[in-house]
């Protein structure tokens, strides 16, 4: 079997996506996302003149030396640019070998460890009540984890609070706009608000936050311990995670669950975090965390210290990601939690998916591969237009992470 040739696919339903489909000589393609929020173009130029035609004439079925040829082949390793390219060319390559076979991916992962996939949604309001009211009708839907976000009294806005009633999307056409961020407003206000939302909702629901990488690790310290209470499924990215070493103030002050990794490309961002125990969850997804092939390789290592996987399942991230998450959650044993943004019904106009929500939980068919289509006509009505995502400064001007 031959790859015969492969194309990048960008297009723009709502919001930008980049897709790479590769073909082969048995008439089976295989599709893999290579969305990468505000720096598309940079993975589809990669994808194109660099590694499509070091594909061609390969075997498709030969997924372990395809990622080392363009991981280890590489000289200039690592980063998300290259690694979101690796990891599009590895799903395609899986959805490729899964149709080959005839059986939905998750059969070549180790087969059904369980039937549907607990997923967490996102809630948010401009201020307490909104937000409890958004908590409300997330669980009325059904859901039973939920993300809560919440503007913060002093902050004119903030990361994860959408403006008006449209979902989320943090990237906006053109260069970035700027936000302005005060870490102390936001200490001081956060644990009233979990306070608030378990004295309404109880304790059966599971409880979410995303810092977004906006505290020190002693600043996260205090704020992990202070909502201790209120038994959180898990804190996401409390400090930024270059610093491995730094969540250990964490682990020292708090039982508050840490889920980390959405913004890293390879195995090497988690070591120490792995095998110090600093972390509950891996959030490191298999469109920018070098595909199948390596997250295999990753939560297999989580697995051994007590570490689940929480993929990022945000809605730039692409139906096809989604589905080769929910075959990969499907499959392993380390399986936690995935998270799940409903894309607007627009992207599936040129995405056919095959996964559907019930009662809290995603499941996905039996379509042979990944299960996932593009239909590049439609894909051509929706051309890219230029989005960035927001920076972010504290409130006298420095530049801060956003
Ligand atoms: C967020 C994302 O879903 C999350 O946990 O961190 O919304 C993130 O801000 C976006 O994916 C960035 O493109
Ligand atoms: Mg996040």
């Amino acid at each position: 079997m031959k790859i015969t040739d492969a194309k990048v696919i960008v297009c723009s339903p709502g919001r930008n996506f980049v897709t790479l489909k590769i073909f082969t000589d048995s008439g089976i393609y295989g599709l893999g996302d290579a969305t990468l929020n505000g720096m598309e173009k940079a993975v589809a130029v990669y994808l194109e003149n660099y590694c499509i035609p070091a594909l061609i004439g390969r075997d498709p079925r030969n997924t372990e030396d395809i990622w080392h040829y363009f991981y280890r082949g590489v000289y200039w390793k690592r980063g998300s640019v290259s690694m979101t390219a690796i990891s599009a060319i590895d799903m395609a390559l899986w959805d490729i070998k899964a149709k080959t076979l005839n059986t939905p991916l998750y059969n070549l992962l180790g087969g059904r460890s369980r039937d549907r996939i607990l997923v967490y949604c996102h809630a948010n309001g401009k201020d307490v009540e909104e937000t409890i009211e958004k908590v409300g009708s997330k669980i009325e839907k059904g859901f039973r984890a939920v993300r809560v976000q919440s503007g913060i009294p002093g902050i004119q806005h903030t990361y994860g609070v959408t403006l008006d009633n449209k979902p989320y999307e943090p990237a906006t056409r053109g260069l970035a706009h700027e936000e302005y961020w005060d870490t102390s407003k936001y200490l001081n206000f956060l644990p009233s608000l979990f306070g608030k939302v378990r004295e309404v909702f109880g304790d059966d629901i599971h409880l979410l936050h995303d810092v977004h990488h906006r505290c020190t690790p002693v600043e996260a310290a205090r704020l992990a311990k202070e909502i201790e209470p209120f038994h959180l499924f898990w804190l996401e990215d409390p400090v930024t995670g270059e610093l491995q070493e730094g969540l250990r103030l964490i682990r020292k002050h708090s039982t508050t669950p840490i889920a980390i990794g959405e913004v890293f490309n390879s195995v090497y961002d988690y070591t120490t975090l792995i095998t110090e125990q600093l972390i509950d969850y891996i959030r490191m997804p298999l469109v920018h965390g070098g595909g199948i092939t390596h997250l295999l390789k990753v939560a297999a290592m989580a697995s051994v210290y007590h570490i689940n996987t929480g993929f990022h399942g945000a809605t730039d991230l692409s139906p096809v990601n989604l589905a080769s998450a929910l075959h990969f959650n499907t499959a392993i044993n380390n399986f936690g939690i995935q998270e799940y943004m409903p894309h607007q019904e627009i992207v599936h106009d040129v995405f056919k998916i095959n996964y559907s929500f019930n009662d809290g939980y995603l499941s996905i068919d039996d379509s042979p591969g990944i299960g996932v289509d593009i239909d590049e006509k439609k894909a051509l009505k929706f051309p890219y237009e230029k989005a960035s995502l927001p920076v972010n400064r504290k409130t006298d001007g420095t530049m801060f992470y956003w």
